[in-house]
């Protein structure tokens, strides 16, 4: 039987390209996957301390983002929710990996390379949990003996990490005892920052009218869409490179839903050539307000109860602890822990 795992992490109201390229994943594999498929879904809140947080906004996320996993129709009968934090077998899991990984490997990361590239002399600055980031994804897969992992595109090198740490495990003490998983990368692939398109849609970046948030209302999405970048060539075309702000705008639409008789964001750029950028992002804006209104508005019904908020939490706690433990007992009688 399958087990699918993904994680989040608490980091701030999650935006457009969370959804797109993984949360809606998530939702949608409770209805396809087999009666016997595991599902876990994580709120990874260590990863969300790799950088420095106020304690209290981030009781505040992880309480919100919890929230927001229910109202994108994740259900809690179907689906492990759990805080990362409340499972010690993560962190456990990923210190046996951590004498198991290749510092030049990390070193070699995209993420580490991007977030670390403006810090010249920084290795003052620079912490050490941000640069085993990787070493902790693996652990959280390979702790609950995950088969697949939707995760958007960005996170496809994580996973490569975490298959390789796996063979190497199971090598070097001889047996199989980690199971190296597969990445299911969302059709979504990468949506962009709707103020500098050619960087990716982010929670932590600095401008808020660079990210659609699950919770904005209809007229603050229309306005943050207005406002996106474009460019001034002619007409409609779908070209990442040469015009990223309108190839993001078609990416949006086009996985929003609302363009289903087209097959791919070039024909749809063909279907809408006609229009101007302006009618183009009011097209853009009616589908985006249509698939964040629901989710929304299931958000604030659900984000007030915290007792109902607490009670998710604590089962899918137990349940991952259960989950994890049978991995440990392997993990630890390889190396000669136990
Ligand atoms: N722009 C994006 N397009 C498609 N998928 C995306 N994901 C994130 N941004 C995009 C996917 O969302 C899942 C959860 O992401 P995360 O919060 O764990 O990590 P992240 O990639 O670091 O997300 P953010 O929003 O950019 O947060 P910050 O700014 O805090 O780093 C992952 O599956 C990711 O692929």
């Amino acid at each position: 039987p399958k087990t699918i795992f993904s994680g989040i992490q608490p980091t701030g109201v999650p935006h457009l390209g969370n959804y797109l390229g993984a949360l809606r994943q998530w939702a949608k594999l409770q209805d396809t996957a087999e009666a016997d498929t595991t599902l876990l879904y994580s709120l990874v809140d260590l990863h969300a301390i790799t950088i420095r947080q106020n304690p209290k906004q981030l009781r505040q996320w992880k309480k919100e983002s919890l929230a927001m996993l229910l109202a994108i129709g994740l259900d809690p009968k179907r689906s492990v929710i759990f805080h990362q934090s409340a499972v010690p077998a993560h962190a456990e899991l990923m210190w046996i990996l951590s004498c198991q990984a290749s510092t030049g490997y990390l070193g070699r990361m995209t993420q580490w390379k991007d977030k670390t590239a403006n810090e010249k002399d920084g290795s003052e600055k620079l912490k050490l949990g941000l640069f085993s980031y990787p070493v902790l994804q693996a652990a959280d897969i390979l702790v609950h003996r995950a088969t697949h992992v939707p995760v958007g595109h960005d996170q496809a090198q994580h996973l490569e990490f975490a298959r390789q740490i796996a063979n190497g495990f199971n090598e070097t003490y001889g047996r199989h005892v980690l199971t190296p998983p597969e990445t299911l990368v969302s059709p979504a692939k990468r949506i962009m920052s709707l103020t500098e398109p050619d960087k990716k849609m982010s929670k932590s970046h600095s401008n808020p009218k660079s990210r659609i948030l699950l919770t904005d209302p209809d007229d603050v999405i229309r306005s943050k869409i207005k406002s996106a970048v474009t460019d001034s060539y002619e007409g409609i075309t779908y070209e990442p490179e040469r015009r990223p702000g309108v190839s993001n705008l078609l990416d949006i639409f086009y996985h929003s839903g609302e363009a289903v008789e087209t097959s791919s964001q070039d024909e749809l750029a063909k279907h809408m050539q006609g229009l101007s950028l302006r009618a183009l992002k009011e097209e853009v804006a009616m589908a985006v307000t249509n698939v964040i209104r629901p989710i929304r508005e299931r958000y604030e019904s659900l984000v007030h109860d915290q007792a109902a908020l607490d009670a998710v939490a604590e089962k899918g706690a137990q349940k991952a602890v259960r989950s994890a433990a049978a991995t440990m007992v392997e993990v630890k009688s390889a190396v000669g822990l136990m």
